[in-house]
């Protein structure tokens, strides 16, 4: 039932608005059937992993979509970014933003790599190229963009300060896949790109990720990193790991490949139904897409300014969570506020204005094949009574 006022707010004395959790992440799945028959055939013909036809298949597939020399897939995207790192010659220290998902800076300090946090531009979110050519030391080897919410980062840019200072360039392409940038496919910038295909990206492969180049050097060595760095039968060559993606993650992949359109269309429909319902609210605003690019509209990104509001953008979340709306505070707080980064450098916050200023502003909404129109009308129409009430609810909020 709509709710009108403060009291009906389930954070004071109402019930919640939805009787089952709306979260943002709910994975979209292919048609089960297909999902179904792959996994049985598996089964049959008990090849479940190590260089099986699904996984094959997927590679050519992604290879296709994208246009692409080399898919290598991997058993999930931090792998695939350690493989990378490992496979380029990354060390000593590596730029790379703060805002952005924790395993990003993971995959370098797994490998007691330096991850040197850089600001981003406050319009795009990422990685602003004069802060990169600022943190470039003599230890620097190599810098890593991510694309956050599937819009690219400046590859141009990036490439071009990367080509002059001799460092190796790697995106973390983790939330864009099949979005493009100057009207490119990402995965084709830098030395080499990575995706994931966890459960909760726009496409999944349950849990899984990807490198994709076109370096085949390169391609070569991480084809054989991923599987112990085994260059022929009972041999190594160099240090390699378990990489290796099984058959029915790539059976799941290779099925919901075939409802990529289905997926990006319910996220653009999606993304309109917010605009819509959120026009002309005072303090928040929705990240905008270019109209000129493609994109998976996987996230549905408001930024909240308090000053404008009244309210905190943790204020908001912790309203509707008691809703059932279980906004995410993706990325909050930078990798630099978080262990082992903030004891390491305890002022790196004094160089990141931007990233600290934003990880305080943004949240994501649901989105995908779980929610449509009418769930996101009322979303919405929650927000609305919120921003028009801050005031009172930052009082009882106290
Ligand atoms: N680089 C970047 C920029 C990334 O964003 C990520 C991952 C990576 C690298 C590394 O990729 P992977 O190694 O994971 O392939 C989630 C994901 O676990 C993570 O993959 C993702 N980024 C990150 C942005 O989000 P959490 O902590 O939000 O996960 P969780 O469990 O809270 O799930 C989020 C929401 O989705 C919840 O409301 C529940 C819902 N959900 C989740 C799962 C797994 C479902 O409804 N069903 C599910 O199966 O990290």
């Amino acid at each position: 039932m709509k709710k009108n006022s403060v009291d009906d707010l389930a954070f004071f004395n109402g019930n919640p608005f939805f009787l089952e959790q709306l979260h943002v992440g709910r994975p979209n799945i292919g048609n089960r059937q297909k999902i179904e028959e792959r996994i049985n055939d598996i089964l049959d013909r008990k090849w479940l992993t190590n260089g099986g036809k699904y996984v094959y298949e997927l590679e050519r597939g992604i290879e296709q979509f994208i246009g692409v020399k080399h898919c290598i897939a991997i058993c999930n995207a931090t792998v695939a970014l350690g493989i990378a790192i490992r496979a380029l010659g990354m060390k000593g220290e590596v730029i790379v933003p703060s805002f952005t998902f924790i395993a990003t800076a993971h995959a370098l300090q797994w490998q007691e790599i330096t991850p040197v946090f850089c600001d981003i531009d406050p319009q795009t979110h990422n990685l602003d190229p004069r802060q990169v050519e600022r943190m470039i030391t003599p230890r620097t080897t190599g810098i890593i963009g991510v694309h956050v919410w599937g819009r690219a980062c400046d590859t141009d840019a990036l490439s071009e300060i990367a080509h002059r200072r001799n460092l190796r360039l790697l995106f973390d392409a983790a939330h864009a896949f099949a979005c493009t940038s100057k009207g490119k496919m990402i995965g084709g910038f830098g030395d080499a790109e990575v995706f994931s295909f966890h459960g909760t990206k726009f496409f999944n492969t349950l849990e899984g990720g990807a490198v994709v180049t076109n370096d085949d050097a390169l391609a070569h060595k991480i084809r054989l990193m991923k599987n112990f760095g085994f260059t022929n039968y009972d041999q190594t060559d160099y240090v390699g790991i378990n990489g290796k993606m099984n058959e029915v993650s790539a059976a799941m992949g290779l099925t919901n490949l075939e409802s990529l359109d289905e997926f990006i269309s319910v996220n653009h429909r999606n993304y309109g139904f917010y605009q819509t319902y959120l026009a002309g609210l005072n303090g928040i605003s929705l990240i905008v897409y270019d109209q000129t690019e493609k994109y998976n509209y996987q996230y549905v990104v408001l930024e909240i300014d308090s000053q404008k509001t009244g309210l905190t953008r943790d204020d908001l979340v912790t309203i509707l969570h008691a809703e059932n709306i279980l906004a995410r505070r993706y990325f909050s707080p930078g990798c630099h506020q978080m262990e082992p980064y903030r004891s390491y450098f305890p002022n790196s916050g004094l160089l990141l204005p931007q990233t600290e200023r934003l990880a305080q502003r943004v949240l994501c909404l649901p989105t995908g094949t779980a929610v449509g129109e009418m769930e996101i009308r009322q979303i919405c129409e929650l927000i609305r009574l919120v921003l028009e009430n801050g005031e009172e609810i930052k009082r009882r909020l106290k």
